[in-house]
């Protein structure tokens, strides 16, 4: 059986952008059709400026999101990435496959590095190595398929091409796996800014929907995204970024193609309109069982817990002393 990793990053409030481009893929096919695991990557928040407390409330509100979302521990498996010492001891030995070079050339190492020089902050060592930490969490199960938004696929490039180089270094050693992306709304864009991705730990809050945005905050962001100054509704991502995106957001909520859509519409407003709408529409559960589950916060806790205890402990055990005894001298 196809086996799925994917994960999901404890740095701010979870956004459209995540929904959209990763977390209802999970739900609705990935943890279904394969054999998934699906990950609250929570070392991956310190590599940024963060405060600990909040980022072990936004793990928990991740975590409880994912289920809201619709994953269901039946079907896979949902944990916290720092219960399992292996990810970080995994992460060693791909470093010392890895190369610098490799991992400046990441476009979201070049980002995010400018992003904490611009807020005053100094740029951590783990921010540059971040990508290997990521192979490290997909390459530790076997994956085959990485579910991502268009912002991550670098990064699974990368992860491919450290599995070959190890398993050619020390013999055959790890799955090579490849990123899969949604057909639409990949890349969801900042709604006050179309030519940047809509990300959680932005500071333009207007331009960015959260999952957990009222209806009417929602409908407010939307009204006021940015469109650009022509006056005929066409889909042109390079002449009408603004536009585009609405049209692929409205095209993923309601499950037409953005091309099409854009063929039934007169006015940007009508857009505008039927956007907010079926974005409010496709939040709604989501917000509503994420009500749920905050009532019930052992469950979240017990669904979490699974690789530490029970179901998913065999998780993080017998792989790595394989690994490790390709490498080392350990017996
Ligand atoms: N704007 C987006 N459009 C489509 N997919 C997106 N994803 C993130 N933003 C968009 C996808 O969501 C999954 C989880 O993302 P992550 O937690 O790994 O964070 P990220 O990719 O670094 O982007 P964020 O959410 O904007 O966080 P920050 O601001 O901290 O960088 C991934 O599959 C991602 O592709």
């Amino acid at each position: 059986m196809t086996r799925v990793f994917s994960g999901i990053k404890p740095t701010g409030h979870l956004t459209l952008g995540n929904y959209l481009g990763a977390m209802r893929q999970w739900a609705a096919s990935d943890q279904h059709q394969a054999d998934a695991l699906f990950c609250v990557v929570d070392l991956h928040a310190l590599t940024v400026h963060h405060d600990p407390a909040r980022v072990r409330r936004l793990s928990r509100q991740a975590a409880t999101l994912l289920l809201a979302s619709g994953l269901d521990p039946a079907a896979c498996t949902v944990f916290v990435q720092s219960h399992v010492d292996e990810h970080a001891r995994l992460s060693y030995l791909l470093e010392c496959v890895a190369t610098d070079g490799e991992m400046r050339r990441m476009i979201q190492y070049k980002e995010k590095a400018a992003r904490e020089q611009r807020r005053g902050g100094s740029v951590r060592l783990s921010l540059l190595t971040y990508p290997v930490l990521m192979a490290a969490d997909i390459l530790a199960y076997g994956t085959d398929e990485v579910p991502v938004g268009h912002d991550q696929t670098q990064h699974v490039e990368l992860a491919r091409d450290l599995a070959v180089r190890f398993n050619q270094r020390y013999g055959h050693t790890f799955v090579v796996p490849k990123a899969t992306n949604p057909s639409v709304a990949a890349r969801v864009m900042n709604l006050q800014d179309p030519l940047s991705k809509m990300g959680k730990s932005d500071d333009t809050g207007p331009g960015i929907v959260y999952l957990l945005d009222e209806p009417d905050v929602v409908r407010r962001k939307v009204m006021r995204a940015v469109t650009d100054s022509g006056r005929d509704v066409v889909y042109d991502r390079e002449a009408r970024p603004g536009l585009a995106n609405l049209l692929e957001i409205l095209a993923a909520c309601s499950g037409g193609n953005p091309e099409a859509l854009a063929g039934v519409y007169e006015s940007y407003g009508h857009v505008k309109r039927d956007t907010a709408e079926a974005v409010v529409e496709v939040l709604r559960p989501v917000r509503e069982r994420h009500k749920e589950l905050c009532a019930d916060p052992g469950y979240v806790e017990g669904c979490c817990g699974m690789v530490r205890s029970g179901r998913g402990a065999w998780l993080g055990r017998p792989w790595m002393p394989r690994i490790e005894r390709s490498v080392c001298c350990r017996r």
